[in-house]
Formats: structure tokens, sequence, C-alpha cells
């Protein structure tokens, strides 16, 4: 039993390197000699190469390196320019935004001036990235579905560091770039607005992100449970009958009743996945903007309970405010 309990690829194609179809437009632009890797097939094909270098994917890798530069010699500013101090404190480090009091004006570089330059460099590098994606398939022939699932993250990111700090009026509603830093500005964010767990985007949110890794374990084990009747041949198996393909329905209509289609699976991971960020984004862009404290929120529309008047009657702080902080 245990020789089917495979982790590994375990079938290497030892064969000359596939140059892959032939390019009509830049032909030039796919570049290197292809050679292979063991280690490298144990995950995936052991071919590495040509790689495809088009003018979008240079520009994508100049502006995301830029923005990288940016964010580290900051960060390596702010322990004196001490490269051990530099490794040792990296995952606290972060280059933060600008104050509130600067609004959407552009501040002095170290006040959030670097910040402002180094997300606009990630983000044009992160969309020349999507662009490479969304032409790579074109020339393919394929269809633009990776595009598009990596445009749903995008619109996270954008929501996130862009579009919800511009509707708030102040770059400083913006994240940190900084591996903790990130999550402190991600913890704040949910205490300022009253629990994000009573936002119901991040409840849909969270659903898909746990259905989705569901949804692949589930996909994944079978494919893989099936892989001794070539199961993960799936162009031939869709069409042939009475094959691993045919075994993995009836495992899933025997044990649940009901069957997922090769083609369907993959629709089911892709809508979990694109829809877990699709979900969030709207989930933060209304917060702040149309609800200030999810947890009143929830309680008004009879989500949650009210806390017993003996405890202290509940007050929204941000109620309470006057002058312009309100
Ligand atoms: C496995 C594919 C590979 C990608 C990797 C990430 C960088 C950042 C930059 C030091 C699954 C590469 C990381 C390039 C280096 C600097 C300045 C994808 C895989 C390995 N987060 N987050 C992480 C980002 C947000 C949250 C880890 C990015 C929101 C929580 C990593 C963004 C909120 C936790 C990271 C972003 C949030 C993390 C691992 C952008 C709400 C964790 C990520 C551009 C959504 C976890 C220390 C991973 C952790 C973690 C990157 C946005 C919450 C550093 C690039 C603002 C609660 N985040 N994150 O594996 O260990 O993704 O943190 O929006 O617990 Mg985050
Ligand atoms: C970040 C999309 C952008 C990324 C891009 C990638 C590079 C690098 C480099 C490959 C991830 C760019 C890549 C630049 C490439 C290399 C090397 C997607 C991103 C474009 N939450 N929460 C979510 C849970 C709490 C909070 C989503 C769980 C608390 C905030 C998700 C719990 C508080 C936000 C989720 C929990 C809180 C979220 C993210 C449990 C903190 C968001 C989905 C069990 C105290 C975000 C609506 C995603 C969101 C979000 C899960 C708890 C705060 C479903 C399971 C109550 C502020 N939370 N959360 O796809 O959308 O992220 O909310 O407690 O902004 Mg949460």
């Amino acid at each position: 039993m245990a020789e089917y309990q495979n982790i590994f690829t375990r079938v290497q194609v030892h064969a000359p390197a596939h140059m892959g179809v032939p390019l009509t437009v830049n032909p030039e632009s796919r570049v290197g000699k292809p050679f292979h890797v063991h280690l490298l097939g144990l995950i995936g094909d052991a071919q590495l190469g040509p790689i495809y270098l088009g003018w979008f994917g240079m520009a994508s890798l100049l502006f995301g390196f830029l923005a990288i530069e940016i964010i580290g010699l900051n960060m390596m500013a702010s322990v004196n320019w001490s490269p051990i101090q530099f490794i040792r404190q990296l995952p606290w480090l972060a280059l933060e935004p600008p104050a509130a009091s600067y609004g959407l004006k552009i501040p002095p570089l170290a006040q959030g001036g670097w910040w402002l330059m180094a997300g606009f460099f990630l983000t044009l590098s992160i969309l020349l990235w999507w662009v490479r994606m969304y032409r790579r398939a074109r020339a393919l022939g394929i269809g633009t579905h990776v595009a598009w699932a990596f445009a749903a993250a995008i619109w996270l990111y954008l929501v996130l560091g862009f579009i919800r700090p511009v509707m708030m009026g102040s770059w400083a509603e913006a994240v940190p770039f900084g591996i903790f830093p990130h999550l402190d500005w991600t913890a704040a964010f949910s205490i300022r607005y009253g629990n994000l767990f009573y936002n119901p985007f991040h409840m849909l949110s969270i659903a898909f992100l746990y259905g989705a890794a569901l949804i692949f374990a589930m996909h994944g084990a079978t494919i893989l449970a099936v892989t001794r009747f070539g199961g993960e041949r799936e162009i031939e198996q869709i069409a042939d009958r009475g094959t691993a393909s045919e075994r993995a329905a009836l495992f899933w209509r025997w044990t649940m009743g009901f069957n997922a289609t090769m083609e369907s699976i993959h629709r089911w991971g892709w809508w979990f996945a694109v829809l877990c960020p699709l979900t969030g984004g709207i989930g933060i862009l209304l917060t702040g903007t149309v609800v200030d404290n999810w947890f009143l929120w929830a309680v008004k529309h009879g989500v949650a309970p009210m806390y017993p008047a003996a405890l202290a009657p509940l007050v929204d702080p941000a109620m309470a405010l006057t002058g312009a902080t309100k």
C-alpha cells in the first residue's frame, strides 16, 4: 500500500528539451538554453526554460526591484545602516505611510514620501505583471482565467492601499510595508472599526478562503488517489469511461451522493479562490466609509446581541467625538 502514498512526482520525462509552440510575434523574446533539474522534476516539470522576456515582464521586474530597494533602504536607515541589526530586526522593521495630517498630499520623503513612492512602483510592477500574464495567455491562444484570478487579488491589494485611503481622504489609512507591522495594522483596523468578525463580507471572504482550501484538498487528494489508474492524465480520463476519472467520481457519489466532474471541479476551485479577495475587498471598502463599527452594525441588524444594560451602556466611541475628528 505504501507505494501508492505518493508525495513526489514519480515519473520524470527524460527527452530532448521541448521548446514550446513557435512564436509568430517576438520569437527572440524567448531566451535561455533549456536544461533539466532532477529536484525540480520531483515537484513539477524537470525542464527549466526557455523563459519569455518581454518588455512588460522586464519593466515589472525593474519597478518591483525599485520598490523593494526603497523599502529595504528605508528599513536599513531605521537601524542606522547596521547590516546585522537589519537581519536581526527585519520582521519588525517598517516603512510607514504618511501621518493623517498630510491627507492625500505628497509628504516630504522622510515623512511618508518614500512610502508613497514605493507603493507607486510596487503597484506599477504588479499591474505590469498582470499585463504579462494576460498577453502570454492570448499569445498561446488559451483563456485568460489566470490573469482574472490574479486581478481579484489585485483588487483587494488596491482597496487596501489605494482606493479606500483615497475615499477616506488620507494615505494614513493605508497598510505599512513590513512583516509584523502589516499584521499590527490588520489587528488595529479590526479594533478601530468595532471587530471585523461582524463584517459580513469578512465572513464571506473567510468562507471562500476555507472553502478554497477544502476544495483543493478534496481535488488534490482525489487525483492522487487515482494516479494508480492514470488519473493525473486528465484529458484521456475525461473521454474514457470506466477509468480513474469515473472511479474518482464514484468515490464521491458513494460517500456523499454527489460528485463534481473533471470540468466543474476546476470551476469550483477558481470561483472559491477568486471570491475570497473579491468579497474581502468589498468588506474593506465599506469599512469606515459606510460602516464605522461592525459590532454595532451587527447589533442593529440582529446579528449580535447587545450586552446586558447592567454592563455599562455601549456607545460607539466615534459617536462621542466632536469637531474635526468626527
Ligand atoms: C505562499 C505565494 C508566495 C508569496 C509569498 C509572500 C513578500 C513581502 C516584503 C518585507 C500566500 C512574499 C512576501 C514579497 C516581503 C517586505 C516589505 C502566498 C504564497 C511567500 N500580505 N498577512 C503574510 C503580504 C495583507 C496577514 C506573509 C503581501 C493585508 C496575516 C507575507 C500583501 C492583510 C498574515 C505576507 C499582504 C494581511 C499575513 C505570508 C499585499 C489582510 C500572516 C503570505 C501586497 C489580507 C502571514 C508574518 C503568504 C505571516 C502573512 C505578504 C497583505 C494579513 C509576508 C505581499 C494587509 C494575518 N503576508 N496581509 O504566504 O506570516 O501568502 O505574517 O497586499 O499570518 Mg499579509
Ligand atoms: C493580500 C491580496 C493582495 C496580494 C497581491 C499579491 C507580491 C509579492 C512575490 C511571489 C490575501 C502581490 C504579491 C507583491 C510576490 C513573490 C515572491 C490576499 C491578498 C496582489 N481573518 N482580516 C481577511 C481571517 C481577523 C482583517 C481575508 C480568519 C480578526 C483585515 C481572509 C480569521 C482581525 C482584513 C481573512 C480572521 C482581522 C482581513 C483575506 C480568524 C485581526 C483584510 C483574504 C480565524 C485581529 C482582509 C474583508 C485574502 C479582507 C482580511 C481571514 C480574523 C482583520 C478571508 C480566517 C478579527 C483588516 N481575513 N481578521 O485573500 O479582505 O488575503 O477583509 O480569526 O483586509 Mg481577517
